[in-house]
């Protein structure tokens, strides 16, 4: 077997004490914790988009990445060469997912049927190299957003013919995730929205976006695939406006159209803050509507205001984030996906493995954070103190349907005054940042 990325071995764990930029610094896959290694809490995934399509290239200038396999210039040729560099990626890193948009994988030829074709040829190659390997497909997702023909939208479409061209696309990226055990299954809108509503049915468009997950959920049910389907939420770009703004505005869509059963959200740290949410808000409102379903793990910078798709470094987030997480008891069948391009400068192969361990390490210590202000109650113990006055008396009577505007003006003219404390925000905020520092 050919090897992609000589000179780089299996990535260790070697401590915090640690100055190889190819080794794992808090990252220890088989540390338990609560009864479970860290591997199986954090089910980290690498992005076939971004590690083995992406090159780096900018509205400014071509991409600058330099990668083993640039001799290769055989489409179909170069497509097989990547399943085996992503396998070995994947092993060296001991990371347990990888995720793909069917485009990544094979790329399109001039005809359905031909793509489909392609399609098949590298899921076999797939496929083949999975069986001795423990590396598996977190989840499958289809890309109808690139192709010309989607550039007024998929299933918004004002064209039938593209939402029924987008269906098709959707149908076999649906079977070969199935074909490949892939745990889940997402949707992304890419072009899902609009531009301008001087040319736009929103009413039209959001019927057949609900109509078209509704094909979907018929087809599972048809060829029998149990991988959970998610949508993730961005408020914008390509579009000015994309219909799955945020957590929840998609909650609403889904239960406006009696969708809400058959899927949960796969939430993006950039698209959260490109809502100018907190990643943890968006977290947080999936949590609460029991929709928690994965996490595409990465950046932005607050300085720009686009899809940056950085390494998440940002211990802060990422320690919010496994809060979160943790709250709603765990990722299932999603995982940690680093849906993260190396910044062009970071051009060298060895920078896809660095990128990754920092991602790592980041989500390790911020679980650990996490699990430990869990465990002490930290925050809980506050909301539930804060909430107290809704446990008995007239709290109690409110939540239970007791009582009405009538009896709530009698018991403030009887109060008189009701009486407040402090949320105590910095206090929370300064022992968040001891846990932080202190957790071993
Ligand atoms: C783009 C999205 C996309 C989805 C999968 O902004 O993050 O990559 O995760 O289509
Ligand atoms: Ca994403
Ligand atoms: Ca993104």
């Amino acid at each position: 077997m050919n090897e992609f990325f000589k000179g780089i071995g299996k990535i260790q764990y070697e401590g915090p004490a640690s100055d190889n930029p190819l080794a794992f610094r808090y990252y220890n896959p088989v540390e338990v914790i609560g009864g479970k290694t860290l591997k199986d809490h954090l089910r980290f995934a690498v992005a076939y988009w971004h590690t083995f399509q992406a090159r780096g290239s900018d509205p400014f200038g071509p991409g600058t990445a330099r990668r083993p396999w640039d001799t290769i210039t055989d489409p179909m040729e170069l497509a097989i060469a990547k399943v085996e560099a992503s396998f070995e990626f994947c092993e060296k890193l001991d990371v347990p997912f990888f995720c793909f948009h069917d485009r990544d994988i094979a790329p399109e030829a001039n005809t359905l049927a031909e793509t489909n074709q392609r399609l098949d040829t590298v899921v076999s190659a797939i496929k083949a190299r999975m069986a001795g390997s423990n590396v598996k497909l977190l989840w499958g997702t289809t890309n109808a957003f690139s192709n010309p023909r989607f550039m007024h939208g998929a299933s918004t479409s004002p064209h039938a013919d593209v939402f029924a061209y987008a269906a098709a696309q959707v149908k076999k990226a649906m079977e070969i995730t199935k074909e490949l055990d892939g745990q889940n299954y997402v949707f992304w809108g890419g072009r899902e929205g609009y531009e301008t509503l001087l040319n736009t049915d929103m009413k039209r468009e959001l019927d057949n976006l609900a109509r078209f997950l509704g094909m979907a959920v018929s087809y599972a049910k048809e060829i029998g695939f149990e991988g959970q389907f998610l949508i993730e939420p961005k408020p914008k770009e390509p579009t000015k406006h994309q219909y799955d703004f945020d957590a929840a505005t998609v909650v609403g869509f889904l239960k406006t159209y009696g969708l809400d059963k058959h899927f949960k959200l796969n939430i993006e740290a950039n698209h959260a803050s490109l809502a100018q949410h907190t990643f943890q808000h968006d977290l947080a409102v999936a949590r609460i509507n029991g929709m928690l379903g994965s996490i595409d793990a990465n950046q932005g910078d607050s300085n720009l205001g686009w899809d940056t798709d950085q390494f998440p470094t940002n211990l802060y987030d990422a320690t919010l984030a496994m809060y979160e997480t943790i709250l709603a008891g765990g990722l299932g069948k999603g995982g940690l996906n680093f849906d993260a391009k190396v910044r062009r400068g970071s051009f060298q192969p060895d920078d896809m493995f660095i990128s990754h361990i920092a991602g790592m390490d980041t989500f390790a210590r911020g679980f650990k954070v996490a699990w430990q202000l869990q465990a002490d109650k930290v925050f809980t113990k506050f909301v539930d103190e804060r909430y107290a006055s809704w446990y008995s008396g007239i709290g109690a009577d409110i939540e239970a349907g007791k009582v009405g505007f009538r009896e709530l003006e009698a018991y403030s003219l009887k109060n008189g005054e009701p009486s407040i404390r402090s949320g105590r925000q910095e206090m929370l905020e300064g022992i968040l940042n001891q846990y932080i520092i202190e957790t071993k």
